[in-house]
């Protein structure tokens, strides 16, 4: 029997589940050494811990490490129900949560490492959490894609922290009683330009799909953001506002230290600001996260389901 100590929580309605203990030994080199040895050698655990029956598609789970920059209070890597995130905003605001409820960290500043870099982190005493993200940038703009279904759609590639196509081409409004729809589009965009080998420009995948838009109410920006994996993001996703600031700021629509709220597909809100970076900008994302459960996973052998009903990317 395996036992493995989890906190969960959701950011403006996305879960993120903080892996405490349990897990195996990944070493102490960076954490992007430390993520590659996950991923080849532990790749059931991410399974068992995210995918169902314990988890669910949408969960993000956020294995604490210790940082190897002594400035940091943590170290973690962003994992979901089938691979690896670079860095996650939400996850980011969730897990600063959980190290408040368990009494590691106080309100004020703080770092944490990631794969990606170390991103800067600021708990206020009423419970919201900035993030300062890694520089985001627009790596090319109004890129064209056959969508089978839906013609050519025109967006950017954009980089949060992970890649996205942002784009302003909706099939339905952007709300929850469209989610089939948005979902199913959003989809097919993203087999679209795996097909058409559109690549980051560092070759990586552009495995976040983002539309943006309008509330059909008419109270702001709102975004539908689909995630590697096949699950929508709840939140109005910490890297993907990241990205949509440096293509605003590249379209000369935000100024620097101007705010932007982005809601996601719930209504929920994240503030962003940013300040100009040498690529691109420096986005600060504001959110909130509530802790909702705190739980020992266990993992009994001879169980079928032992490391979770894995699914392909
Ligand atoms: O908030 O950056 C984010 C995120 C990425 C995937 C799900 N949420």
């Amino acid at each position: 029997m395996q036992t493995v100590m989890v906190i969960d929580s959701h950011t403006a309605g996305e879960p993120t589940r903080v892996v405490l203990s349990g897990f195996p030994d990944l070493g102490t080199d960076s954490l992007a050494e430390r993520r590659a040895r996950f991923r080849k050698y532990f790749d059931r655990w991410r399974s068992a811990i995210a995918c169902e029956p314990r988890g669910s598609d949408t969960v993000v789970g956020a294995l604490l490490q210790a940082p190897v920059d002594p400035r940091c209070c943590a170290g973690v890597i962003f994992f979901n129900n089938v691979g690896y995130l670079g860095m996650c905003g939400h996850g980011t605001i969730g897990l600063t949560r959980t190290l408040w409820h368990l009494g590691r960290i106080a309100p004020g500043a703080h770092l944490i490492e990631t794969p990606v870099g170390v991103v800067g982190v600021e708990l206020h005493d009423d419970g919201r959490v900035s993030v300062d993200n890694v520089e985001s940038y627009r790596a090319a703009a109004a890129v064209a894609v056959d969508v089978p279904g839906h013609g050519r759609v025109v967006g950017d590639i954009a980089w949060g922290g992970n890649w996205f196509f942002i784009t302003g081409h909706s099939p339905a409004p952007l709300d929850l009683a469209h989610e089939p729809e948005l979902s199913a589009f959003t989809l097919a965009v993203q087999r679209a330009i795996d097909a058409a080998g559109i690549r980051g420009d560092d070759d990586g995948i552009i495995d976040h799909i983002e539309v943006s838009g309008y509330a059909p109410d008419g109270s702001g920006a709102r975004n539908f953001v689909m995630c590697p994996g096949g699950a929508y993001d709840r939140s109005p996703c910490g890297t993907g506002t990241s990205a949509k600031l440096a293509c605003l700021h590249a379209d000369g629509q935000l100024r620097e230290g101007q705010s932007w709220l982005q809601q996601g597909i719930l209504g929920s809100t994240f503030e962003g600001v940013f300040r100009i970076g040498e690529r691109g900008v420096l986005p600060r994302i504001t959110g909130r996260a509530w802790v909702t459960g705190s739980a020992e996973i266990l993992i009994e052998h001879d169980d079928p389901f032992a490391w979770g009903i894995r699914k392909e990317a």
